[in-house]
């Protein structure tokens, strides 16, 4: 039932995606190498041996893909800007050639009425700046809040909105600290420094963006999630403290309080951030909003092997917990614990392993998967969470990083051999929700 569901008036509905992940022209019109073409130079890197070079060839096809937007009845479009198609070192000259094709892009979305959310850094670095240390090279904030301003000068008053990153916990956890995203380093501490630059870098940026003085919300998004003892046992419930304490807070507290969670600085030890003075003020200054992404939740164990989470509970083609609790959970213990700005659920979804018969695609879990957490969303929006749109990730099948093209989390399926695209069910489910949305009461 999703009648019951009920959402602000005013609320926004939209799709999301991401540069690398769908552009592909990995090389056209000057665009310059990234860590993650580099990455995927080494086909163990990824497990299918694949890369981002043709992707969806949305870089050429993206006329036709803002019409299948458009066809969802969305009213906003979430997408990333691949930093080396518009400075191709990361540093100096820019390339116009790649300015143009984010300036075709946001023509296209405003002749058919939808709003551009851009993000900035969704992972892909200019290769030139990770041969001078990347995100370990404090100098990276600098060139990234340079970026930024540039960005916000050219697009500011076109776009909806611009977030700095995505997910930095990822950049800083799976790129510098387990290596399975680019640029593969596994080193423990160096990922506690780089989360540290990442945060500045996004400090930097709101300041250059400000001065800049354009229309656009800015903001930043974070993967999140609620960190759930498995046991009532003590030795859970300090590892899901902590758990929480390092991924959740670590981001959170120096944006909206100014310091670093005690917990995970003392659990961190000698691999604490080195901070200089005037870091903390300026990583710490007002959003005009906050993305938060939403997959699932933490289920700490501290036995040997770790409880899972019940079997009764679906998992995605990813392995991950279905658990649409969790987003109400996360909504209302961050509403609890900081002076949130307005909120949207910038990234949701599921991958599945979807095939293609006669033409269609029967993807009736993840109807069930986004319809059961916009429920939850609802629920939270009701106990007084200013949440103001959803974005579905994702649009399209698309490079799912060192999964390559074997994990599908679009709401359009994608044949790579052909191109060709053939929205799944859930595609039209969407549609159909958000087209009963407008006509439906609403929280006002
Ligand atoms: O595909 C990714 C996206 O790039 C960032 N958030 C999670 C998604 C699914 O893994």
């Amino acid at each position: 039932m999703t009648d019951s569901i009920r959402f602000p008036a005013t609320f926004t509905w939209g799709v999301a995606t991401s540069a690398f992940q769908i552009e592909g022209a990995a090389t056209a019109d000057g665009k310059g190498p990234s860590i993650w073409d580099t990455f995927c130079r080494d086909p163990a890197n990824i497990i299918d041996g694949s890369n981002g070079d043709v992707a969806c060839d949305h870089y050429h096809r993206y006329l036709d893909d803002v019409d299948l937007i458009a066809s969802l009845g969305v009213d906003a479009y979430r997408f990333s800007m691949a930093w080396s198609r518009v400075q191709p070192l990361g540093s100096g000259a820019w390339n116009e050639p790649g300015f143009d094709f984010y300036d075709r892009l946001l023509d296209a979305l405003a002749a058919k009425g939808i709003a551009a959310h851009l993000t900035l850094y969704h992972w892909d670095l200019p290769q030139a700046l990770q041969d001078a240390g990347g995100w370990l090279n404090r100098d990276t904030a600098h060139r990234f809040a340079d970026y930024a301003a540039e960005v916000s000068r050219r697009f500011g008053d076109r776009v909806a909105s611009i977030a700095t990153h995505n997910e930095p916990w990822c950049s800083a956890n799976l790129g510098y600290g387990n290596g399975q995203f680019a640029p593969g380093v596994a080193d423990a501490k160096a990922a506690i420094q780089v989360s540290h630059h990442l945060l500045l870098s996004h400090g930097l940026a709101m300041s250059a963006m400000r001065a800049v003085g354009a229309a656009a919300k800015l903001g930043i998004v974070l993967n999140q999630w609620t960190a759930d003892p498995a046991t009532d046992s003590a030795a859970d419930h300090a590892l899901a403290e902590l758990e929480y304490a390092r991924s959740v807070q670590w981001f959170m507290d120096p944006i909206f309080k100014g310091s670093y969670p005690a917990l995970a600085l003392r659990a961190h030890g000698a691999n604490a951030p080195v901070v200089h003075d005037g870091d903390f003020a300026a990583i710490c200054q007002p959003l005009d909003f906050l993305g938060v992404n939403y997959y699932f939740r933490a289920f700490c164990s501290a036995e040997t092997p770790p409880r899972q989470p019940p079997e009764a509970h679906a998992r995605t083609d990813m392995g991950w917990e279905v658990y649409p609790r969790g987003l109400t959970e996360l909504l209302l213990k961050l509403h609890r614990e900081y002076p949130l700005p307005p909120v949207y659920i910038t990234e949701n979804g599921m991958a599945s392993a979807d095939r293609i018969e006669a033409g269609a695609v029967s993807d009736a879990a993840r109807i069930d998967y986004v319809r059961t957490h916009l429920s939850a969303l609802a629920e939270a929006i009701a106990q007084g969470v200013d949440v103001r749109g959803y974005f579905l990730w994702s649009l399209l099948d698309n490079f799912e990083w060192n999964s390559g093209y074997a994990k599908r989390f679009g709401i359009v399926y994608v044949d790579y051999a052909t191109q060709q695209r053939t929205p799944k069910a859930s595609a039209r489910w969407y549609r159909d929700f958000i087209a009963q949305r407008r006509g439906a009461p609403t929280l006002d």
